[in-house]
């Protein structure tokens, strides 16, 4: 899976050996706390799709089925304080940094007592005052330039604290992306960039949207340290991850991590991936589901047992269960409610503002009965 390699790039990672990889130091407890949140964002996604096929989902829905390792495994290498900038496939960081399965629902199903209160969908909500996850203003790239920003004012003001943004494959050949990397490179920002690479682009495969042969490469260009690691061997990304975030702390500036996965379902629920090869779908499940990978280190090296599992599986289920009762119940969003907290509350600028310098046009030719409209 991980390619080997030998560019300059990847040369100046710190190369740890075996013997001491930084998840050594896991506790048998935060290992199956990783199980934890892998099975917690799947069987949360799985009841997304039941909601989304009874039509209580609004608007897209999408998965990172066989991809968990990559959202779980880096985030758990993340301080509290350090700032993370998930994407859409990246569900089970945000439950690393705390989001609740309650908020999600309401989300996805835009309820009015939701993060957003029903004006974003999806994943797409943050909280920036405690548990330090961001939402995101596109997946193609532009949370990039934004986390350079974060993390530049991180070192300005001398705080101790690191940034995480994922990227996937294709937003990797945005300007956006380019710009943010390059910028967060020359200044050292403690940034770490994880490039998710998980084969398609919506439904263009890897290869149509890019001729570079790995995206580790890309780190040369930007004088950056780069590392490739297996994204569907949890405690590989935990590895790679714990190590960037290490250097970015010592000062030592941005790390481009690339982590080789596969997008099990299509870009989203209504997708029907009649692009992707069914082979290829079902060879990913069979034989490289990060999950079923990670069951079998628990149970041959942590000697996990049968109970255990289904004592994790039992607690995550109920937590669901009471979840979706719970937002399901939770009232639609007041109509009004869309003309508050979007802009700055109260107005900076007087909502009418541009009608002000042309009131004698409105006061001699608007209809009275609504503004807006006019005789002619
Ligand atoms: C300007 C614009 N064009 C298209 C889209 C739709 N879109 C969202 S994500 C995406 C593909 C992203 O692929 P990749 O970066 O590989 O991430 P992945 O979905 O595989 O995680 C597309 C085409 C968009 N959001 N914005
Ligand atoms: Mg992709």
């Amino acid at each position: 899976m991980a390619r080997a390699g030998t560019s300059p790039a990847r040369s100046k990672a710190t190369s740890v050996a075996k013997s001491s990889r930084p998840s050594d130091a896991l506790s048998r407890e935060q290992r199956l706390s990783l199980y934890r949140y892998m099975r917690l964002t799947r069987v949360l996604e799985e009841r997304l799709v039941a909601l989304y096929r009874q039509t209580k989902v609004v608007g897209g829905l999408f998965r990172s089925l066989g991809q968990e390792a990559d959202a779980v495994g880096s985030a758990f290498a993340l301080e509290q304080r350090d700032v993370l900038s998930p994407l859409i496939r990246n569900l089970g960081a945000m439950l690393v940094k705390g989001a609740t399965p309650l908020e999600v629902l309401r989300q996805y199903m835009a309820k009015g007592d939701s993060p957003t209160r029903g004006r974003e969908l999806n994943i797409h909500f943050g909280d920036t005052e405690k548990r330090n996850f961001i939402g995101q203003i596109s997946h193609l790239g532009d949370m990039v330039p934004v986390m350079a920003g974060v993390t530049l004012s991180f070192k300005m003001r001398g705080e101790d604290r690191v940034g995480l943004v994922y990227i996937g494959d294709g937003a990797t050949s945005t300007g956006a992306f380019h710009e943010g990397i390059n910028f967060a490179g020359v200044q050292r920002c403690p940034l770490v960039v994880i490039v998710e690479n998980n084969g398609y682009a919506y439904s263009t495969p890897t290869h149509k949207q890019t001729a570079a042969k790995q995206f580790v490469d890309k780190a040369i260009g930007y004088g950056i340290a780069g590392v490739q690691a297996d994204g569907n061997d949890v405690l590989a990304v935990y590895d790679v991850t714990k190590e960037a975030v290490d250097r970015a702390r010592r000062g030592e500036g941005v790390t481009l991590v690339e982590l080789m996965t596969y997008r099990r379902k299509g870009h989203a629920e209504h997708d029907n991936q009649s692009y992707q090869p069914p082979s290829e779908i079902e060879k990913w499940a069979l034989e490289n589901d990060p999950i079923d990978r990670f069951v079998k280190v628990l149970r041959e090296q942590h000697q996990v047992t049968d109970e255990e599992f289904a004592s994790i599986e039992a607690e995550i289920v109920a937590l669901i269960d009471t979840a979706t009762d719970e937002a399901e119940a939770s009232p639609m969003p007041e109509p009004t409610d869309a003309l508050v907290g979007v802009y700055a509350d109260p107005a900076v600028i007087p909502p009418l503002w541009f009608r002000e310098s042309v009131r004698s046009a409105v006061d001699s030719n608007e209809r009275p009965a609504s503004w807006g409209t006019y005789d002619g």
